[in-house]
């Protein structure tokens, strides 16, 4: 299908892929589609009564159709069958299951962390009304590494990268979430991170990856670069040397906040 959600949606996968962070069928990526782009594609849609449960509850995203990566795809690929990479799927009145109404051919079946997903999704959907519609899961090399040295708390890895890069406090003035380590691809995982997303817009999986949600497909896509470039810089710091000389001080990063037009999470000055 040659539509621009579509096409974006593959040029973010591929974005991604370019930067490193989708190793094998590393990640995954999902859009909440507008009512607009569903007619503009009813057309290529297949109406079939194949409802698989999804043992979460999204009954906010009830009768909602979104585009989803493929379990077990590689992102690098994703361009080259996308009939088979990628899918759409359309939940249920009740939120509790899904149908696949195009793409996932030959067997194909959605993300291993469609539970996450839907589960993000949800949580977002309510708190911004709406706006917020790309869940986006990635390998970021940085984040993971960090993961190893520095305490699994939302704190800690908030200020280092905020101290990181100016722009860091600017693009999520809330901070980011931490989750340790836990087994992905189920409903714990899923519940823990929507528990964080009602908080923040990004949430790190210890030794895995990171998640990133927001409006539109550069936004959410620039919020997972911005967090993996502050902790690029941060990994190369701890490496040059155990001391920093200097960093952005609590006084100056609360000075963005009027010329910026942001309020910072104060839980992570005090
Ligand atoms: O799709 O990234 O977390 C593979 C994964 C699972
Ligand atoms: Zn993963």
């Amino acid at each position: 299908m040659n539509v621009k959600f579509i096409d974006d949606f593959i040029n973010m996968c591929i974005s991604g892929s370019n930067l490193g962070w989708h190793e094998r069928n590393g990640g995954n990526l999902s859009y909440r589609i507008k009512d607009s782009e569903i007619e503009e594609i009813k057309e290529s849609l297949t109406d079939n009564n194949n409802w698989i449960n999804l043992d979460i509850n999204a009954k906010n995203l009830a009768n909602e159709y979104f585009l989803v990566t493929g379990s077990g795809k590689y992102f690098m690929n994703i361009n080259k069958n996308m009939e088979e990479n990628i899918g759409i799927i359309k939940l249920d009145e009740n939120g509790e299951s899904y149908k696949v109404v195009w793409g996932f051919e030959n067997n194909g079946t959605p993300t291993s962390e469609l539970p996450s997903h839907l589960l993000n999704h949800s949580v977002k959907k309510e708190k911004t009304n709406g706006l917020h519609r790309v869940i986006y899961h990635a390998h970021t090399t940085n984040i993971i590494a960090l993961t190893f040295v520095l305490p699994l708390e939302d704190k800690i890895f908030s200020r280092k990268l905020w101290e990181m890069a100016t722009e860091c406090p600017v693009v999520f003035p809330q901070g980011v979430g931490v989750l340790p380590w836990m087994i992905p691809g189920g409903k714990e995982i899923a519940k823990k991170s929507s528990e964080l997303m009602e908080k923040y817009n990004a949430v790190i999986w210890a030794h895995h990856g990171l998640f990133s949600s927001g409006e539109g497909f550069e936004d959410t896509f620039g919020l997972a670069h911005t967090i993996e470039k502050a902790a690029e810089v941060l990994v190369k710091v701890l490496s040059i040397s155990n001391k920093t000389l200097n960093t952005i001080s609590k006084e100056s990063l609360l000075s963005l906040e009027n010329p910026f037009n942001i309020e910072l999470n104060k839980n992570m000055l005090d």
